[in-house]
């Protein structure tokens, strides 16, 4: 029997219940009451259907079962999990293909409205890989790193070139195990190659690649989208921002973007800042046009230009619902089909735009890097010429402020400044136990459990504890929607030692640092904290966890590979691909463990699935204080620190003036 959840229970978020009970005041479906509909195949979801080829679906139920071909259960759950792999890493690095074509067209002057806007980035990241930058132009610089850059996706030997930003210590690693990617696009080929009918059947030597295509895409495609949309965009700093429903305007004309890649975002940001556009609005009897974005689209022009975010992953219907949406416009990836069909019960256009992607009965407006201005243009008139069709709208009157922003090199300025810039007072207070370790809380929503809880309840939980959080993608969102982004909103709720590092840097306990692919951010920062010493010389020494509570996507999977292989410690809320049903079926959890213990003897990270929420902060907690002790630091205790910063100094105001001069100068006279 299928359950039926009330809005609370879908969601945690007010302004996403509240057009929950629209839709069903309106009976409308949504993911939200598809999940409940569709229960999932349990064989499926236990990684033990294999349907690679025609004598199948075979569906592996029974102890020492095996398929047609004679495939066993760890054989066909290592191919399932690693095809999956392949096909995030093929997404996102996919993108970073695309930004790479258009660096080299904006490097050619063949790019309308594009610049280079950060040419101290493109020096910076030239210079890793020894292209010359002295007295030469920024587009000269551009053009060979948009060469080097294009080469790594079809290159077939040798290593993929920023793997050598890695730590030392982890390269080799990498190089002893072979795993170092040898072509982003060889190693997806290689995974569909090796996973056809009668080829690898050995399921560690199947994970051995899942762990080199997931670093094809985190040392690959996502690090090369990640420095181009810094270099064409600008590296984002921190910008004020808002985000949920309540940033769409009833008294203009409302166009969400929705996808991943920039390049047309940044486009249409500057369109609807063209005074012929706002004139063409204001004659269509709108104030001008309001844009907002939908998953990491949305994040990527929040964290650069503080362009209102309206929701995630599980907004994108809502919004629609709204009645308040113009033209819901979209390139690739996370967008449902469903969107067509519940735009039909308003007057929203939905706008495809990559040539990779159409949805049936969308309308089609293909973006082109060479004519990017004239299209986002077009697309915007397109919008304002359906605001006459508007019925009546419910825009949840509920958003929050944010600072988002934090990029690895604002992270490096903020702690020092510009002359002294510098990952030591966070290396410093990780040391000291002010800030008991770090925690990358990241990835999807996923309707099969209530929308933002997860996210949002082990985000407060491990600030309680003093550990750092940083996030991206639509878990970022879900922490922006809740008000933990802002300045001091969330200090109230934290643990004493962090509360003093976040009041003495000026900065919320929450960074957000950007999409899924600035996930490789991540990396960066880590990489660099090993650099400056005191915590380890690799990455897998750092007391830090990644975690994805709510994912849902196969790029998420590929994310968990490559950090795992860069040495973290990930956790996955919601159930495991490869689960199996060890009560039917008593080794069918074999991959379950080679992918958290065995791969944890291998590269010193570790993926695994704990649903329960309490259970995944305390193995966070667990890990972090492991790696404290392991690296000889104190231990963590909280009770040592909050005599100090702001909190400190309201005590010492409260305080009669005598006294006062007592507790800061050790004497009461004058
Ligand atoms: Ni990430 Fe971005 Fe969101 Fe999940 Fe989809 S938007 S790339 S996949 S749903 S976090």
């Amino acid at each position: 029997m299928p359950t039926k959840r009330t809005a609370q229970q879908q969601s945690v978020d007010p302004a996403a219940q509240e057009m929950l009970i629209r839709a069903e005041e309106l009976g409308i479906g949504t993911a939200f009451t598809r999940a409940d509909d569709m229960a999932p195949c349990n064989i499926g979801a236990a990684g033990m259907c294999c349907k690679q080829c025609d004598m199948g679906p075979c569906r592996l139920t029974k102890e020492g079962q095996v398929g047609v071909c004679g495939a066993t259960i760890d054989t066909i759950q290592a191919r399932n999990l690693v095809r999956a792999i392949a096909a995030g890493s093929a997404a996102h690095s996919d993108h970073g293909r695309d930004m790479a074509f258009t660096l080299k067209a904006v490097a050619n002057h063949e790019a309308e409205g594009y610049i280079i806007r950060d040419v101290a980035k493109l020096r910076i990241v030239a210079s890793h890989y020894a292209i010359p930058i002295e007295g030469r132009s920024p587009e000269e610089i551009a053009n060979d790193l948009a060469d080097l850059y294009i080469a790594q996706f079809g290159q077939q030997k040798g290593e993929v070139a920023p793997v050598i930003r890695a730590p030392q210590k982890r390269l080799q690693l990498w190089r002893e195990r072979g795993v170092v990617p040898r072509g982003i696009d060889r190693e997806v080929v290689e995974a569909l190659h090796r996973t056809h009918i009668g080829d690898d059947q050995d399921a560690e030597h199947i994970l051995q690649h899942a762990i080199r295509t997931g670093l094809a895409d985190g040392w690959g495609g996502s690090m090369i989208a990640t420095d181009i949309s810094d270099i064409l965009f600008g590296t984002p700093a921190p910008v004020l921002g808002q985000a949920n429903l309540g940033v769409l305007k009833d008294d203009m004309v409302n166009v969400v973007v929705h996808g991943h890649e920039p390049t047309l975002s940044q486009m249409i940001v500057a369109a609807s800042q063209d005074p012929e556009i706002i004139a063409y609005a204001k004659a269509a009897g709108a104030k001008g046009v309001q844009l907002s974005g939908i998953c990491c689209t949305a994040n990527e022009i929040l964290i650069r230009q503080g362009i209102p975010a309206a929701g995630n992953f599980l907004h994108q219907e809502l919004a629609i619902m709204t009645g308040s949406v113009e033209a819901m416009v979209v390139d690739v990836q996370c967008i449902m089909q469903a969107l067509v069909d519940l735009a039909k019960n308003f007057h929203t256009k939905i706008i495809t735009t990559s040539p990779k992607v159409r949805i049936t009965g969308a309308t089609h407006i293909e973006f082109d890097e060479h004519k990017a201005l004239t299209i986002a243009k077009h697309i915007l008139k397109e919008a304002i010429d359906n605001y006459k069709n508007r019925g009546k709208t419910h825009i949840p009157q509920i958003k929050e402020d944010l600072i988002p922003g934090f990029s690895h090199e604002y992270i490096n300025y903020m702690l020092g400044g510009s002359y002294r810039a510098s990952f030591r007072p966070l290396n410093d207070a990780i040391m000291s136990g002010r800030i008991r370790g770090v925690a990358a809380i990241v990835g999807c929503n996923n309707p099969r459990s209530q929308q933002d809880y997860l996210h949002n309840y082990v985000v407060k939980e491990l600030l309680k504890q003093d550990v750092l959080i940083v996030q991206t993608g639509c878990g970022a969102i879900a922490s922006a929607k809740l008000g933990l982004m802002l300045g001091e909103a969330g200090l109230t709720e934290v643990g004493p030692g962090l509360r003093e590092i976040c009041e003495t840097i000026g900065i919320p306990p929450v960074l957000h640092m950007g999409s899924c692919v600035d996930n490789t951010r991540i990396l960066t920062v880590l990489t660099q904290v090993v650099a400056e010493g005191g915590l380890g010389d690799d990455i897998d020494q750092v007391p830090a966890v990644g975690l994805a509570p709510e994912w849902m996507s196969e790029k998420a999977l590929a994310i968990a590979a490559y950090c795992v292989a860069s040495g973290a410690y990930v956790i996955f809320g919601g159930s495991s691909p490869v689960g199996g049903m060890p009560d039917r079926v008593s080794d069918s959890d074999k991959v379950l463990h080679y992918i958290s213990e065995g791969w944890e003897k291998l590269y010193g990270g570790k993926l695994e699935f704990i649903p329960d929420p309490d259970e995944m902060i305390k193995a966070t907690l667990a890990h972090v204080d492991k790696k404290r002790a392991a690296l000889g630091l104190p231990v963590y205790d909280p009770a040592k620190f909050g005599r100090s910063g702001d909190a400190r100094m309201l005590e010492l105001e409260m305080l009669p003036v005598a006294e006062r001069r007592q507790a800061i100068y050790g004497t009461a006279a004058d």
